[in-house]
């Protein structure tokens, strides 16, 4: 097609990179993306999420913390538009190696941007900011709340934001930063509580699994689903001028509220599986996450249409199909525990 974008997408492997792609595909777009060797190597295994895809993505082989590899796939594929997506993204895991999340968040970007700024300076770049970023600040947040990051994720987001900014104030790429709120997906990571409480549920259900363990029930987020948030990545990139923007639903709920309502789903009592476990803890939490996203509802015509219930009904689906022997394993329309309804609006 002569006049199709291209775009690059880092962390296509990735639960936001597999929807993005899903998403660009059906607009017609040519969509490449960046993997590592060993991804490529195997396929089965690490490009779980985008299985169903192969052969119609192009995948290349490079790695953040490799600019020279990096400028290898930029000029190749000279983009249009480029979402930066790839990240070390696990909160948890940025205590204890603050100095890699640091490595492949920031320098990374810096790689990635640089790069932009000298093969495809034309091309549109998205950066995937966080509401990590604003850690505690109070509530509700948006795109003018000072930062206050209580994390080396965080901080390394921070500053991923400002080489963004930076770079569209200097150079004049059209570089947006999105500040995505937790999104959530039967394609999330295991390590993130909500698919952890999702598939431990759907275990304990189905007789596989006799407890689950967490760290602090009392912790708040801005749950989304991640299928409309991608959503949300490209319409910035379709603006006339580059800007940044809070994407959430504006509700916040606590972990306790998401255990109470998956377990509530299978007709499950969480109380009797649920041990607190310190491990689980972290050094320093972020209490509670609220985006006030009127920004983007008014200029992109962006909103969460996912409800709370609907996120955590999709999730446990997923999971106790995934979980269950027979392959069977639906959720009924009444379910016999308790559901929650959300509680806290904007
Ligand atoms: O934790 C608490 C934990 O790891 C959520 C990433 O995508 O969203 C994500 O970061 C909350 C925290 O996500 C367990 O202390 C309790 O308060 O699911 P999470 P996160 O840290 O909010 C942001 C927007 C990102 O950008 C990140 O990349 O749940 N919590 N018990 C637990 N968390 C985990 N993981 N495991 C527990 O057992």
């Amino acid at each position: 097609m002569a006049n199709q974008k291209r775009a690059l997408i880092t962390g296509i492997s990735g639960q936001d990179g597999s929807y993005l792609s899903e998403l660009l595909l059906e607009k017609g777009y040519e969509v490449h993306g960046i993997v590592r060797r060993v991804a490529i190597e195997d396929p089965q295994h690490r490009l779980s999420r985008i299985h169903h895809l192969l052969g119609k993505v192009h995948l290349h082989a490079a790695s953040l913390e490799s600019y020279p590899s990096l400028m290898k796939v930029v000029a190749a594929v000279q983009p249009d538009e480029v979402y930066h997506l790839a990240a070390q993204s696990y909160v948890s895991y940025s205590f204890e190696d603050e100095f890699s999340t640091f490595e492949v968040n920031v320098n990374g970007t810096h790689y990635l941007l640089s790069t932009c700024r000298d093969l495809a300076p034309k091309a549109r770049f998205y950066f995937a900011g966080s509401s990590e970023m604003f850690g505690s600040a109070p509530a509700p947040q948006n795109e003018l709340t000072a930062f206050r990051p209580r994390s080396a994720y965080g901080i390394s987001k921070v500053a991923g934001y400002h080489l963004t900014r930076n770079y569209r104030e200097a150079y004049h790429l059209h570089a947006s930063c999105g500040m995505l709120y937790n999104h959530e997906s039967p394609r999330r990571g295991m390590e993130f509580v909500t698919r952890k409480i999702s598939s431990v549920a759907a275990q304990i259900k189905l007789g596989l699994a006799t407890e689950i363990r967490l760290g602090n029930p009392e912790a708040k987020r801005d749950w989304g689903h991640a299928r409309e948030y991608v959503e949300g990545m490209w319409r910035m990139l379709q603006q006339d001028e580059p800007d940044d923007y809070v994407i959430a639903t504006g509700e916040t709920h606590s972990v306790r509220e998401f255990l109470e309502c998956a377990f509530g789903l299978l007709g499950l009592d969480p109380y009797k599986y649920l041990v607190l476990d310190e491990r689980f803890l972290r050094p320093a939490e972020v209490d509670v996450l609220l985006g006030d996203t009127t920004k983007a509802r008014q200029r992109l015509g962006w909103s969460a249409k996912t409800t709370f219930t609907e996120l955590v009904r999709d999730m446990v689906s997923s999971d106790l199909n995934l979980y269950s022997r027979t392959g069977g394993g639906e959720i009924s329309a009444a379910p016999a525990g308790r559901v929650l309804q959300p509680t806290t609006g904007k």
